[in-house]
C-alpha cells in the first residue's frame, strides 16, 4: 500500500475486516515486522486519539514512532506553492517533506482543511505533496476531505456489534458552535457505501456533502425518518461544501437524543470523538448502554495497525 487515504486503498474490505480480527486478537503477532523502522507522525492540528493510537499501533509492530507537531516543535511551514515567503512561515513543506522522509520508513500526516478555499483543500493540497515529495508510503490522520483510519475503526466497531447481516447505518449532521471539516463524515459515507450496509444521511437543508462521496447513498431532509429503524447511529458535525465552511444552522432539535433513538430499532450510538455534549448528542444518549464512543476509540489501534501492517509489508 502507497498510500491511506481511500477505501479503495485496503482493496476488499471482507479481507480487510478479517485481518483487522486477527490483530486485535493477537496484537503483538507482527511485532518483527517494524523492528529497525522508523514512522514520523505530523500533525499540523490537536489529537488525543490519532496520536495516542497510531503510536500504539506502531509499538505493537516494533515500529519505532517519532511525532513531530508543526508550528510548536517545528518551523513554521508555508505549504503553498509559488509564493514571496515575506511572512511568518520559515520554511517551505517543499524542502521539509524530503526532509522528513530520509528520517523515516512511513508517514502519517494530520493536517485538517482550512475551510477557506474549497479547491486547494478538495485537491488535498498538503496531503499531495507528502505523497509527491517524500518518496514515502503515507496515511492520511485526517487531512482536507478524509479520515480513513477514523471510518475504518468505525467499519471494525459496526461488524463487532451488529446483529443483523445487512444493518440499518445512519449518519446525521448534529449542531456545533464552530465550523467543522467535511473528513470525517466523507470517509465514513465513502466507506459505508463500500460496506454491506443499508446506509442513510440526514442533515438540514444546505449541507449536502460532496457527490464524490455521497455516492449511491439515501438521503432524507428529515431526521426523524432516517432514524426508522436504524441499528446504528453515527453523529457527526460538518460545515457547509456548497457555502463552503460556513454554519448555517445551530438548530438544537437535530441534537441526537432520547426522541430521536425512541424510533430506532434499538440503535447503538457512535461518534468519532471529541464530541460535544449536549450540543451533539444528549448526556442521556452518550452515558447509555447503547453508546459505542469508547469501543470505537479502542479500535482506532486497530485499523491503524492494520494499514502500518500492509505498508510494512509491501516495503
Ligand atoms: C475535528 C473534525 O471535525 O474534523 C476532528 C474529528 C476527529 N473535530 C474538531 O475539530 C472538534
Ligand atoms: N477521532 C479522532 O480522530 O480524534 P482526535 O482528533 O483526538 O485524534
Amino acid at each position: 500500500m502507497k498510500s491511506f487515504l481511500h477505501v479503495s486503498d485496503i482493496g476488499d474490505l471482507k479481507k480487510a475486516l478479517a485481518e483487522a480480527a486477527a490483530v486485535k486478537a493477537d496484537p503483538y503477532g507482527w511485532a518483527h515486522l517494524g523492528v529497525h523502522r522508523t514512522i514520523i507522525l505530523v500533525f499540523f492540528n490537536s489529537s488525543l486519539r490519532t496520536r495516542l493510537s497510531s503510536q500504539k499501533a506502531a509499538l505493537n509492530l516494533g515500529l519505532d514512532p517519532i511525532v513531530l507537531n508543526i508550528g510548536k516543535e517545528s518551523w513554521q511551514l508555508e505549504t503553498r506553492l509559488g509564493v514571496v515567503m515575506d511572512g511568518d512561515k520559515s520554511e517551505h513543506l517543499r524542502e521539509a517533506i524530503p526532509v522528513i522522509g530520509s528520517y523515516c520508513d512511513l508517514i502519517g500526516v494530520r493536517a485538517f482543511a482550512g475551510l477557506e478555499d474549497y479547491a486547494y483543500d478538495y485537491a488535498e493540497t498538503v496531503l499531495q505533496q507528502f505523497i509527491d515529495y517524500s518518496g514515502r508510503p503515507v496515511i492520511s490522520l485526517e487531512s482536507a476531505t478524509v479520515h480513513p483510519c477514523q471510518a475504518f475503526a468505525d467499519l471494525i466497531t459496526i461488524e463487532e456489534y451488529k446483529t443483523k447481516p445487512r444493518p440499518k447505518v445512519v449518519l446525521s449532521w448534529a449542531p456545533h458552535p464552530r465550523a467543522l471539516p467535511q473528513a470525517v463524515p466523507n470517509s465514513f459515507a465513502e466507506w459505508m457505501n463500500a460496506a454491506d450496509v443499508d446506509f442513510v444521511i440526514t442533515h438540514p437543508e444546505g449541507y449536502e456533502l460532496d457527490p464524490r462521496f455521497v455516492g449511491g447513498a439515501r438521503v432524507e431532509y428529515d431526521q426523524m425518518k432516517a432514524f426508522e429503524g436504524a441499528d446504528f447511529i453515527y453523529a457527526k458535525n460538518w460545515s457547509a461544501v456548497g457555502a463552503y465552511g460556513q454554519i448555517l444552522s445551530k438548530d438544537p432539535s437535530w441534537t441526537v437524543g432520547r426522541r430521536q433513538m425512541a424510533v430506532t430499532d434499538d440503535a447503538f450510538f457512535m461518534h468519532c470523538l471529541p464530541v460535544r455534549r449536549n450540543m451533539i448528542v444528549t448526556d442521556e444518549v452518550i452515558d447509555s448502554p447503547k453508546s459505542l464512543v469508547i469501543p470505537e476509540a479502542a479500535n482506532r489501534v486497530v485499523s491503524a495497525q492494520v494499514v502500518m501492517k500492509r505498508m510494512l509489508e509491501s516495503l
